[in-house]
C-alpha cells in the first residue's frame, strides 16, 4: 500500500534531529532575504526587458515555458488526444444531492513522429443537482479516487489498495489532518461547486522505478532521458485530460480550478501555467518545485527532492542542487505564467520544509505580471494578512504539513470570492 512508505518516512522524520528542528521552526511572517522581490520583467537571457502586456504574452511566455520544461519539469507531449472509452451515471443522489458519474479514459501522446498511450484510467465527477455548469474543482491526491470520493459504486480494480478505511486512515488523518485523503465533498457541493478526481498514479505511478519506466515509455521519441518529463509534469497534464473529458459535452463555458496538496500542489500550478482553460488554482503547501523559489532555498533542498523523488522532475533540475543562484528560471516565473487568473497559495507556519517564505517571495516576484494585466495581484505585504479576494492570495495558518480543518473553509472563501455567481 503506497501510503505506508510516506507515513513511515514522516514519522521517522518527526523523530529525527534535523527534520524535527525544521518541523518545530516557524516561518518568518515578513518576506526575508535579498531576493525578496525577484525580477520578473527584467531581461531574460538574450531577451530585452518586458515593457508591455503584448511583449509578455507574445515573447516572454513561450520562452519561460520552454525554460521551465528544459530545466525543471521535462517536456510535455507536442500534442495528444483523449478518448472517453465509457461514461456512466453511478448515482443521481450522491454526497447529499449530487450526480455522480464515472469516465473511463485513455490518452494518446505524440512526441515528434512518435506516438504512445497511457494506461486506461478513470475519472469520477460529482456535480451539484440542477447545476450542470457549476465550476469544477479538479482534485488529485496521493489517495485513489475511491478515497477522494468514497462511494461504493466507484470502480476499484481488484487488489487495488487505497488510503481509506481503518487504522491507516486514522493514522494518516492524525498526522496530516482531517481532509488529507477525503475533501468535504458535501460542503463543496452545497456551496455550488462540482468535484472531479483522478488518481494520477493510474497512468504515472508515484514510484521511482515503475514511475520512471512509465514516464519514459510515454515520452517515446525524445532524446534519451535528458528531456523526458517527470511525474509532476505528467500529473499536471492529468488536469488537462480531466478538462478534455469534461468539455466533451459541456453546455456552456465552465470554470475549472486545479486543486492539489504538496506534490499535487506543484502539479496544480504547472497545469495552470500550461493550460489556459484552467481558471484558477488552489495549491496547498507545494514547496520545492512548486511555489517556493529555488534560489535561497530554505527547508527541502533541490538536492534532497531529486534524490528522494528522481521520477518527479527532469534530470536537468539537478543543476539547482548546488543552489542554482546563477539560473535564470525560478518559481516566480511559474506563478507569473498563471496571471491574471486567481491563485491561492496555502501554507502552514511550522511547515518550514515547504518554505512558506520562499512561496511568498515568489508571489511578490510574480505580482508585476498581474499588474501588467490590470489585476490587483497580491494584496498583502506580509504572510499572514489573508485576502481571499486577491488574485494572488496567500494563506498561512498555524500548524504543520497537511490538509486540516481550517484549510477547506479558507479554500471555499477564495473560491466564492472569485468563482461563485460570476
Ligand atoms: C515530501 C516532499 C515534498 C512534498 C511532500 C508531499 O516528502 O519532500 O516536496 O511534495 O512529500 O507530496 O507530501
Amino acid at each position: 500500500m503506497k501510503i505506508w512508505p510516506l507515513l513511515i518516512v514522516v514519522i521517522a522524520a518527526l523523530g529525527a534531529g534535523s527534520c524535527a528542528k525544521l518541523t518545530l521552526a516557524w516561518a518568518d511572517l515578513i518576506p526575508d532575504g535579498p531576493a525578496a522581490r525577484p525580477e520578473v520583467l527584467a531581461g531574460f537571457g538574450s531577451q530585452a526587458p518586458i515593457t508591455s502586456l503584448e511583449a509578455w504574452t507574445e515573447q516572454r511566455k513561450p520562452v519561460l515555458k520552454d525554460a521551465l520544461q528544459a530545466n525543471i519539469y521535462g517536456y510535455f507531449p507536442d500534442s495528444y488526444q483523449l478518448t472517453v472509452l465509457d461514461r456512466k451515471v453511478l448515482d443521481e443522489n450522491a454526497f447529499g444531492g449530487g450526480r455522480l458519474e464515472e469516465y473511463k479514459l485513455r490518452a494518446q501522446l505524440h512526441f515528434g513522429d512518435e506516438t504512445s498511450e497511457t494506461e486506461i484510467f478513470y475519472m469520477d465527477v460529482v456535480t451539484p443537482a440542477g447545476d450542470p455548469n457549476a465550476p469544477v474543482v479538479l482534485i488529485q491526491t496521493f489517495c485513489p479516487r475511491w478515497d477522494t470520493l468514497p462511494h461504493p459504486a466507484i470502480y476499484r480494480p481488484e487488489d487495488a489498495g487505497g488510503c481509506g478505511g481503518g487504522a491507516v486512515t486514522g493514522l494518516m488523518t492524525y498526522v496530516f489532518g482531517r481532509y488529507i485523503a477525503t475533501p468535504p465533498t458535501e460542503v463543496i457541493l452545497a456551496r455550488g461547486y462540482a468535484v472531479a478526481t483522478i488518481y494520477p498514479s493510474e497512468f504515472a505511478p508515484d514510484r521511482k522505478e515503475k514511475g520512471l519506466a512509465a514516464l519514459k515509455q510515454m515520452s517515446r521519441g525524445l532524446a534519451p532521458d535528458n528531456q523526458r518529463w517527470g511525474a509532476i509534469a505528467a500529473w499536471a497534464w492529468g488536469y488537462s485530460l480531466m478538462i478534455d473529458a469534461l468539455e466533451q459535452d459541456a453546455e456552456a463555458p465552465r470554470d475549472y480550478i486545479s486543486w492539489g496538496h504538496s506534490r499535487y500542489g506543484k502539479s496544480a500550478l504547472l497545469a495552470a501555467a500550461f493550460d489556459e482553460r484552467i481558471s484558477g488554482v488552489i495549491s496547498h503547501q507545494s514547496g520545492t518545485g512548486g511555489a517556493s523559489l529555488n534560489r535561497q532555498k530554505k527547508g527541502e533542498s533541490v538536492k534532497a527532492i531529486i534524490e528522494t523523488f528522481p521520477h518527479w522532475f527532469a534530470k536537468a533540475y539537478a543543476k539547482y542542487a548546488g543552489g542554482g543562484e546563477d539560473m535564470l528560471i525560478d518559481q516566480h516565473h511559474l506563478l507569473a505564467l498563471i496571471a491574471p487568473r486567481p491563485v491561492l497559495l496555502g501554507n502552514a507556519r511550522r511547515d518550514v520544509w515547504s518554505d512558506p517564505n520562499g512561496a511568498f517571495r515568489a508571489a511578490l516576484g510574480a505580482d508585476p505580471v498581474y499588474k501588467l494585466y490590470g489585476s490587483q495581484g497580491l494584496d498583502q505585504g506580509r504572510l499572514d494578512t489573508w485576502s481571499p479576494g486577491a488574485d494572488l492570495a496567500y494563506w498561512i495558518r498555524p500548524g504543520t504539513h497537511g490538509v486540516v480543518k481550517e484549510d477547506w473553509p479558507a479554500f471555499l472563501e477564495f473560491l466564492d470570492a472569485h468563482f461563485l455567481n460570476k
